[in-house]
C-alpha cells in the first residue's frame, strides 16, 4: 500500500493517459522555467497541439510575461490569467476551441501550486480540491468540458523519454563513471543556477542575522528529512564560527519528549511548539524544506512570528506555506529533478555555507577563533561510584 507521502512523490508517465493536447500552467510568483522546459520537451516529443498559460498575473507585475516567455524560448504567446480573477479565461475558452480537435483528451500540466485543478474548476464549473500544499492532487482525473475531456495531472516532474529518472537522468549514460560524473556535475549545475539568482536574497539574510547575533538572539534552525541534515550543518557550522544556533529536527523524532504527548510527524504539530519555545523577541527562526510544504516546519515560522521572532525560508519552492509564513525567502534553482531530490539538498547546503560563512567574515571571526570554538571544554566531574 502507498502512504500519501510517497504517492505525492510518483513520478508521472506521460504518455499513461494518451494526451492528445496539452495546456501548460505556469505560475507567474514562481516560473521554474528550467523545469516547464522540460514540460515543453515532453510535449514536442509527443507532437500534440498545446499553449501556455501565465497564471497567478493578480500577484505579478504585468511586465514579468514577456520575461518569462523569452526565458521559456517560446514562440507562441503566454495567456496572462488569473485563476482567481476570472483574467484571462475567455481568451483560454477560445484558444482551447481553436488549438484542440473535438473529443481532444487535453492533458492540463505544470507544477505544483500552478494552478492546474484551478483551471479546470473555473472552466467545468465543478467544485474540486484546490489548495496551496504542494500535492493537492495525487492522481490524472478526466473531466468533460464542452467537447472535450481535461485531465487533471500531478505536479511532479513529468517526462515522457526518461522514466527511469529518481533524481538526476541518467537513461542515456553508458557506464557507471559516466552516471557518477553526470550526478556530482548535476548537483554543481543545480548550485550554479542558484548562484545566478540567489545571492541578493542571502545577503539580506547575513545582514539580518548580523544585526540580530549583535543584539544578543539566537539562530533557531529546522527541517524534516534531508532537509534536517542541512539544518544540522549549518547549526554546526553556527557553532564552529561562534554563532549562537540551535537545531531541532524530527530526525529520531520518536525520542523526542513531544512525541510522547505530541508526536513528532511532518504533520504533528509537537515539534513546532517544542521548538519555538526557545523564540524570543528578536530571534531568527530558519525554515529549510525542498518542497515548500512541509507541516510542523512552516508551522514552527508561523509560531515563531507570532513570538516576535523574524523568520527565514530556505526553499525551491516559494508558493507554498513554508515561502508565505516567511519574512525574507531564500529561493534556491536546482530543478528540474525526479522525486528523490539530491540537487536540491546540494543547493541548500551551499546556501547555508554561503550565509553562515559570510556572517563569519563579515563579524571577523578568523581561523584562530573558529579552532578555539571547536576545541572542546572540559568541566570536572565526579568519581565513579561516589552517591
Ligand atoms: N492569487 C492567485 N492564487 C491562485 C491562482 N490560481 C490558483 N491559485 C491558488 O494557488 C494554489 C494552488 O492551486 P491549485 O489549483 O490547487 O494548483 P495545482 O496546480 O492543481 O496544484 P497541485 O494539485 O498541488 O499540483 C491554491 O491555493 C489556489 O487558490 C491565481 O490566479 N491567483
Ligand atoms: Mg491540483
Amino acid at each position: 500500500m502507498h502512504t500519501k507521502r510517497v504517492l505525492k512523490k510518483i513520478s508521472t508517465p506521460f504518455e499513461a493517459f494518451e494526451p492528445q493536447g496539452a495546456i501548460l500552467m505556469v505560475n507567474m510568483v514562481d516560473p521554474q522555467v528550467n523545469t516547464m522546459k522540460v514540460f515543453l520537451e515532453a510535449i514536442e516529443e509527443v507532437g500534440i497541439p498545446f499553449f501556455a498559460v501565465a497564471n497567478k498575473m493578480d500577484l505579478v507585475d504585468g511586465a514579468r510575461c514577456a520575461k518569462v516567455e523569452e526565458e521559456l524560448g517560446l514562440s507562441l504567446s503566454l495567456i496572462a490569467a488569473s485563476m482567481l480573477t476570472m483574467e484571462g479565461m475567455d481568451e483560454i475558452r477560445a484558444q482551447i476551441a481553436e488549438t484542440f480537435a473535438p473529443k481532444a483528451r487535453v492533458a492540463v500540466l505544470g507544477v505544483f501550486n500552478s494552478g492546474k485543478t484551478s483551471l479546470i474548476s473555473n472552466l467545468t464549473g465543478l467544485d474540486l480540491a484546490i489548495g496551496n500544499l504542494p500535492g493537492t492532487t495525487l492522481e490524472f482525473t478526466a473531466y468533460d468540458y464542452d467537447d472535450y475531456v481535461l485531465i487533471d495531472t500531478v505536479g511532479q516532474i513529468i517526462d515522457v523519454s526518461k522514466p527511469l529518472m529518481v533524481s538526476v537522468d541518467l537513461s542515456d549514460c553508458e557506464t557507471t563513471q559516466e552516471k557518477i560524473a553526470r550526478i556530482l556535475r548535476q548537483d554543481a549545475e543545480g548550485i550554479l543556477a542558484t548562484l545566478e539568482i540567489a545571492v541578493p536574497s542571502i545577503e539580506a539574510v547575513v545582514g539580518v542575522l548580523r544585526d540580530r547575533i549583535e543584539a544578543g538572539n539566537k539562530i533557531v534552525v529546522t527541517g524534516a528529512g534531508a532537509s534536517a541534515l542541512v539544518a544540522m550543518e549549518m547549526a554546526g557550522q553556527g557553532l564552529e564560527t561562534g554563532v549562537p544556533t540551535m537545531v531541532f529536527t524530527n530526525n529520531l523524532g520518536d525520542m523526542q519528549p513531544v512525541s510522547f504527548a505530541k508526536g513528532a510527524g511532518e504533520e504533528e504539530m509537537g515539534l513546532s511548539k517544542y521548538m519555538t519555545m526557545v523564540i524570543n523577541e528578536g530571534d531568527v527562526m530558519i525554515g529549510i524544506s525542498a518542497s515548500g510544504g512541509t507541516g510542523f516546519v512552516y508551522d514552527a515560522l508561523e509560531r515563531a512570528s507570532q513570538r516576535g521572532g523574524i523568520t527565514v525560508a530556505i526553499t525551491e519552492n516559494i508558493d507554498t506555506p513554508l515561502g508565505q509564513a516567511a519574512d525574507h525567502v531564500i529561493k534556491s534553482n536546482a530543478k528540474p529533478e525526479g522525486p528523490s531530490s539530491s540537487k536540491i539538498q546540494a543547493a541548500h547546503l551551499a546556501i547555508g555555507h554561503a550565509l553562515l560563512l559570510t556572517l563569519a567574515d563579515e563579524r571577523g571571526v578568523t581561523a584562530d577563533d573558529s579552532v578555539s570554538f571547536m576545541l572542546p571544554e572540559v568541566v570536572p566531574t565526579k568519581k565513579m561510584g561516589i552517591k
